[in-house]
């Protein structure tokens, strides 16, 4: 299976299937698409409008079968590979995983919008600004908590073991550490158990390591001084 992926510092949807590939050990071709700036003559829509329907990553190739879409991989791969449990098996929480997965990938608007994924970042300058100025921030975020604090157990994942609901909310907690956000202890804990998973421990050291920055995706690396000072 050939799963093409966009930036690992910024491509939040991409991180999500690879996630679920890697922990799962599932078979997969990485092709990582550096992103430019999506202009229909520049590299990534020059390849990407060929491999997808939606020519954008995440998308999924498996023989004559194209997946794109996160969300819609994520189930493709949990048919594909019954055997793994990528859902819960338990029907409560696997319905409460299915749930938090589509409320992730349909909402958060703010958080999305203010906060975008970029690994490499120490954003936290601009974090605590937008923590306070941003109230749909603040809302955003209280509801992921109150999702979190749902888990089962303290010390384990959103819906027992790590399943793709994992996989979905590993990057905010990626946005909650380069924005600094405040976070309850209760969901700090949370994000150790993501950031000690060894597939998440991989996908940021490669995202560290990319250094190729993308003027559309930093709106605050380069006003850092201009922030301070306001
Ligand atoms: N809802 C889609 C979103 C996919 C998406 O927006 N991907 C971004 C990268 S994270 C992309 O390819 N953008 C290119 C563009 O907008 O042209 C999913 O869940 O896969």
């Amino acid at each position: 299976m050939e799963l093409y992926i966009g930036s690992k510092n910024y491509s939040s949807w991409s991180m999500r299937p690879w996630l679920v590939m890697k922990h799962f050990d599932l078979p997969m071709q990485e092709h990582l698409v550096a992103f430019d700036d999506f202009s229909a003559d520049g590299q990534f829509k020059q390849l990407m409008s060929l491999i997808s329907p939606s020519g954008k990553v995440p998308t999924l190739i498996d023989q004559d079968i194209v997946v794109w879409d996160s969300l819609a991989i994520c189930e493709y791969l949990a048919e594909r590979f019954p055997e793994k449990h990528l859902w819960p098996i338990d029907k409560t929480q696997r319905a409460r995983a299915r749930s938090i997965c589509a409320e992730m990938h349909s909402g958060f608007s703010t958080l999305r919008q203010y906060c975008g994924m970029n690994i490499e970042a120490d954003l936290r300058f601009i974090g605590s600004k937008l923590w306070n100025d941003l109230a749909g921030l603040r809302a955003d975020i209280a509801r992921i908590e109150h999702i979190w604090a749902e888990r089962p157990e303290i010390h384990g994942f959103l819906c027992g073991d790590f399943s793709i609901a994992d996989a979905f909310y590993a990057p905010v907690v990626m946005r909650f550490v380069s924005y600094g956000l405040p976070i309850s202890e209760q969901s700090q804990q949370y994000m150790q158990n993501i950031l000690t998973n060894p597939a998440v421990i991989q996908w940021i050291t490669q995202a560290q390591a990319e250094k190729q920055f993308v003027q559309h995706q930093e709106p605050y690396r380069q006003h850092r001084e201009q922030f301070l000072r306001s």
